[in-house]
């Protein structure tokens, strides 16, 4: 059985841990908490050479980046499928991928830190964060009117996406810009709002809320948190 190594508060580990929850594959969790490295686990740089999570264990060896690891899913388990049948369809849903995890995800990505700490950001960071979130946001409509899915009318890689990373934009922006920097991308909240009500979102938000004192404790022993 395939082995998904990682950590259930992270949203990269519940990229892959969606999809397959999404397909029905059996698999099987590890809990492995991230910051490899000389002061945590360094034998875990065989599995991920960064030391970041996820990292997945197939009958062929590990695999790392989630994006990578959603490949392979995809190729190995065909049905059901995460992706539209046409070759234009299937590149509009990894383009929309890309661009929430490029744009939003890594945007919000530097501010999480002070997120957890409850420590304010750096003002420059703040700054271009606003600049670059208020540019991207505007851009999303061209990509998805989010009427029904995020792309077409099945749910695809481009749902993971959207709802495992926009919240967090959203909450990064909440609290330290005052405001919510997605508010007036059309259709988006109701769109949430179904996704929320999904058996697998369901499942992944409450194992996050589930393994945050462990998440916590970690930060506390690697970093003083
Ligand atoms: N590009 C990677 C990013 C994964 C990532 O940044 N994961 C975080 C946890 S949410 C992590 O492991 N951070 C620890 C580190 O960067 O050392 C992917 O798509 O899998």
């Amino acid at each position: 059985m395939i082995k998904l190594h990682g950590f259930s508060a992270s949203n990269y580990y519940n990229v892959p841990k969606l999809a397959l929850l999404e397909k029905g594959i059996e698999f099987e969790e590890v809990l492995s908490y991230s910051g490899a490295g000389p002061k945590y686990k360094p034998e875990y740089l065989d599995k991920s050479p960064l030391g970041k999570v996820p990292a997945l264990e197939t009958p062929d060896g590990f695999i790392s980046e989630s994006r990578s690891i959603l490949e392979y899913i995809e190729r190995a388990y065909p049905t059901p499928s995460l992706l539209p049948t046409s070759a234009f369809g299937i590149a509009k849903v990894q383009e929309l991928s890309q661009f929430i995890e490029l744009y939003f995800e890594l945007a919000a990505r530097r501010m999480i830190p002070n997120l957890i700490s409850g420590t304010e950001p750096d003002s420059n960071v703040l700054k271009e964060f606003e600049t670059n979130i208020k540019k991207a946001s505007s851009a999303l409509s061209n990509l998805s009117n989010f009427k029904q899915f995020a792309y077409g009318d099945q749910f695809t890689l481009a749902d993971i996406a959207a709802i495992l990373n926009l919240p967090v934009v959203r909450s990064v922006g909440n609290r330290f810009l005052g405001e919510d920097p997605l508010s007036q991308v059309a259709g988006l909240d109701e769109y949430c709002a179904r996704m929320e009500e999904r058996e697998h979102v369901k499942r992944i938000r409450g194992d996050a809320q589930a393994d945050q004192p462990g998440f916590m404790a970690h930060l506390k022993e690697l970093y003083g948190l």
